[in-house]
């Protein structure tokens, strides 16, 4: 798929997120904004059959049920009951939800599980890929470091970890928390390859999966992504409130303007 194609579904998955998370009034429409370019990428160029997707940030579950309705893996009016009483399509990722691998929303499993996939792998013999997206904030939880030390120990090559690096977690900002530098060079230390890019440009999206791609390194991947919190919407973009906020209708008209 082209690039100018990539933005396309890119910019539907941000529209429906925003539409489902201010008819439920509900939170994460930042989380979801920021993943919206790499997850066009992921599912529209890179991911294949047999490899496997696991989402650790599951707040932003909505971002993934998106993808999944455009795919026709599950139907439009399943994503328009989005957190709505009854419906499986909860706002933190159900696994019971078609096309969803493994449930997700405590901040930090879902990258020990995508190590567990992943080791399955290797023993099986078999080379597909297991892609695992995580948030920045996210990096602060303890099982992400127990992963770490599992997968460098165990060289799972087969296990891409995408960091979607938005700067913003709940309550501040990650720097304020924990420095960005300083995780940088504790990911480093790991030994896995380690690639930084910008998270919302396709093309060195592209790159850095080529470089992996032809890898002969018997190693798992780090891919450090700079992305925008909000991105996409300028009034919601690297604004901490819009971690929680829902749009209100004169907003959300606003936010589908600037994604036409
Ligand atoms: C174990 C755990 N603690 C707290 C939360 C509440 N929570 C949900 S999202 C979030 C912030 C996550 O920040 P980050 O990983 O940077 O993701 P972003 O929202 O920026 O995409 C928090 C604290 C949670 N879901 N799980
Ligand atoms: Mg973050």
């Amino acid at each position: 798929m082209e690039n100018r194609e990539l933005l396309e579904k890119a910019k539907k998955i941000r529209r429906n997120c925003l539409i489902q998370v201010s008819a439920a009034k509900s939170s994460h429409i930042g989380s979801m904004l920021s993943i919206a370019d790499i997850l066009a990428y992921l599912f529209y160029k890179e991911i294949k059959k047999e490899d496997r997707f696991v989402l650790s940030k599951g707040h932003a579950s909505l971002a993934l049920y998106a993808v999944l309705a455009d795919k026709g893996i599950i139907s439009e009016e399943m994503l328009k009951t989005y957190c709505k009483n009854g419906s499986c399509l909860i706002g933190h990722l159900n696994h019971k939800v078609p096309g969803v691998e493994v449930s997700t929303g405590s901040l930090g499993h879902g990258l020990p599980m995508a190590a567990g996939m992943a080791l399955a792998n290797k023993i099986d013999g078999k080379s597909a890929r297991v892609y695992c997206l995580i948030g920045d904030g996210e990096c602060q939880e303890g099982a992400v470091w127990e992963s770490l030390i599992f997968i460098s120990n165990h060289d799972l090559k087969g296990l891409v970890i995408i960091i979607d690096a938005n700067k913003l977690q709940g309550y501040d900002f990650c720097e304020n928390i924990f420095p960005e530098k300083r995780l940088i060079a504790m990911l480093k230390a790991t030994g896995l390859n380690f690639y930084e890019i910008n998270g919302h440009d396709f093309s060195d999206m592209e790159k850095t999966f080529e470089k992996i791609g032809n890898s002969k390194n018997e190693k798992a991947s780090i891919i450090f992504a700079h992305t925008t919190k909000g991105k996409g919407v300028s009034f919601m973009e690297n604004k901490l409130e819009w971690h929680y906020k829902s749009p209100d209708d004169e907003q959300l008209k606003k936010a589908l303007e600037e994604l036409k």
